[in-house]
């Protein structure tokens, strides 16, 4: 085996954000950077040799080419074999499932999820661990501090693999089996799911779906799961081909990126259900005939209903949510009676408690939803869960969520974000928050009263790691909260997210427009941070 070491140069800006590195494409297109930093990943783990690696992407623009050299990099390392999607594809999820049924030592997805793709789009790669899921912030921590100090790395010179074709070739020693991308996760869904009475109702005629996979990587599993195995008629599944630049369009399921479906979903006599799901598949937006599910809402709602879905029809061992995802799974919980976690933005900070039994439904204000199946956030999973949901109790989705309201009350909720502002005005606006937050306590505005103000800090239950300055919480005696962080998804300059929510017990109130519900707090939010002034703009850029 012809194994080469090259010497190389630290970059010093290989520091992994909320889910991996994520650049644009002529970023990691410089000599070396895609290696240093794959070769770094290699450097901070022990014992993989001869072990199983599980590699795939989101088929964006440098998917093909960075695996073929990552495929290099591993068997130079001394990787035993790795399972690679077809045509270098596979879901976030369905690697996270790959990993955990063949016992991998741990996976590389090639992605930067809802973010735009091509020659001048974002490209990223994430590690994640034998768990199946994101590696842990100690991992990421002692990537990016080899990053700094590296070298050299090592690859071995071969010819690329084809990457179409199924089946084992090896590469020096590490074998090299190309694997149906779908097949492992199919079978995982059809395990958790009802699908005979799915398929009654996808196939019956009188209810109709429309799944957007954004010419994303769920194209693949949308056609194989939704429409062959689940007999949904062809044309369920629009923008269903994986393209390198998602078609041009911003795989980002949420009511502005996704305006196909919005489209289809609002207009006269529209089907009865739409989905979308983002780059990389972990992401999901779930809509009825004119009526938008937000993410909080939709949690809460999977888990309210669970014991309707044969996969969870034993109960729940508890839930968990991200910090600014609204407060109503944490209702649910309390009437359950199990344990609600409140954790940082970030699907990695839900492995612990999976792992270690505590929570079996997990979800995020950023449209992502998931179970104990798998240890990433899971698109169509969502999507399943609801058309079982659908199947059983013969409701649409509004009466569902409008029943849900009732017995439950309504959180309101909406994130207004504000996407590339200069990094500096950013952080200034932040750096005053912090400054004024033991002032607030028991500070007026208008019919509003804060009861606390905080950076919020996290202790995980399990390892006791401790994480902190993961968002400003301003939070009131109603209930009613405020929350501010920049996003640790974006490459350029810096996004803030505000995050709003007040809830309404009374179900004759529930029907307001969630912007008019949330006036006094989007003006309170404003006068505080000065969001207006510091960041030049004045409205957000993008409201969920
Ligand atoms: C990633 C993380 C999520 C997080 C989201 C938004 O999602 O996996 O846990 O909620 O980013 O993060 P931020 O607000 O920092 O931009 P994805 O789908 O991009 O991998």
């Amino acid at each position: 085996m012809n194994i080469h070491s090259i010497s190389t140069q630290p970059f010093t800006d290989q520091k992994p954000g909320t889910s991996g590195l994520r650049k644009q494409v002529p970023v990691f297109q410089q000599r070396h950077y895609l290696e240093n930093f794959v070769q770094s990943i290699f450097d901070s783990l022990e014992g993989y040799q001869g072990q199983t690696l599980v590699l795939g992407g989101d088929g964006r623009y440098y998917n093909r080419q960075a695996i073929q050299i990552i495929l290099k990099m591993a068997a130079a390392n001394g990787f035993g074999r790795v399972l690679v999607g077809q045509g270098g594809i596979m879901s976030t999820p369905a690697v996270s499932c790959v990993i955990r049924k063949h016992q991998a030592f741990g996976g590389i997805i090639l992605s930067a999820s809802h973010n735009p793709g091509g020659p001048e789009g974002d490209f990223g790669i994430k590690y994640n661990i034998s768990n199946g899921g994101p590696a842990p912030e100690k991992v990421t921590s002692a990537i990016y501090d080899r990053s700094k100090a590296i070298e050299g790395y090592k690859i071995i010179e071969a010819a690329d693999r084809d990457l179409d074709k199924l089946g084992s070739s090896q590469l020096g020693t590490m074998t090299v089996e190309v694997i149906d991308s779908v097949a492992d996760y199919a079978q995982l869904m059809e395990s958790l799911f009802d699908f005979d009475r799915i398929s009654e109702l996808l196939s019956s005629g009188k209810f109709r779906a429309c799944m957007d996979s954004m010419h994303a990587v769920t194209g693949p599993y949308t056609h194989a799961i939704l429409q062959q195995r689940l007999r949904a008629p062809a044309g369920t599944v629009i923008n269903g081909t994986p393209l390198e630049d998602f078609g041009g369009g911003h795989p980002d399921p949420n009511l502005v990126y996704a305006r196909d479906l919005v489209e289809i979903l609002y207009k006269e006599n529209g089907p009865d259900f739409g989905a979308a799901s983002d780059g990389d598949g972990d992401r999901n937006m779930i809509l009825g005939r004119k009526f938008f599910v937000t993410p909080s809402d939709s949690l809460a709602v999977l888990a309210a209903n669970a014991k309707l879905v044969p996969g969870y029809s034993a109960g729940l061992a508890g839930v968990a949510r991200s910090m600014p995802t609204s407060q109503a799974v944490d209702r649910v919980a309390a009437q359950i009676g199990i344990d609600c976690y409140e954790t940082p933005t970030g699907w990695k900070f839900f492995g612990n408690l999976l792992d270690a039994g505590k929570a079996t439904l997990c979800g995020e204000e950023s449209f992502g939803t998931s179970s104990n199946h798998v240890r990433e956030k899971d698109g169509l999973w969502a999507v399943l869960f609801w058309l079982n949901i659908l199947a059983v109790k013969q409701q649409s989705v509004e009466q569902i969520v409008k029943e849900f309201w009732q017995t439950y009350g309504r959180n309101y909720y909406s994130r207004h974000d504000y996407e590339g502002v200069e990094t500096d005005p950013a952080n200034t606006l932040m750096a005053n928050l912090r400054s004024k937050m033991s002032d607030l306590k028991g500070q007026k505005f208008g019919e509003y009263e804060v009861e606390y103000s905080d950076d919020f800090s996290y202790t995980d239950p399990i390892d006791g790691s401790i994480s902190q300055k993961q968002g400003i919480r301003i939070g009131f005696t109603d209930g009613s909260r405020i929350v501010y962080r920049l996003s640790g998804t974006g490459t350029k300059g810096a996004t803030l997210r505000l995050y709003l929510e007040s809830y309404e017990p009374d179900s004759a109130n529930h029907d307001k427009d969630p912007q008019q519900a949330l006036a006094s707090l989007i003006t309170i939010a404003d006068e505080v941070a000065q969001i207006r002034t510091l960041t030049g703009r004045d409205k957000p850029t993008v409201i969920t």
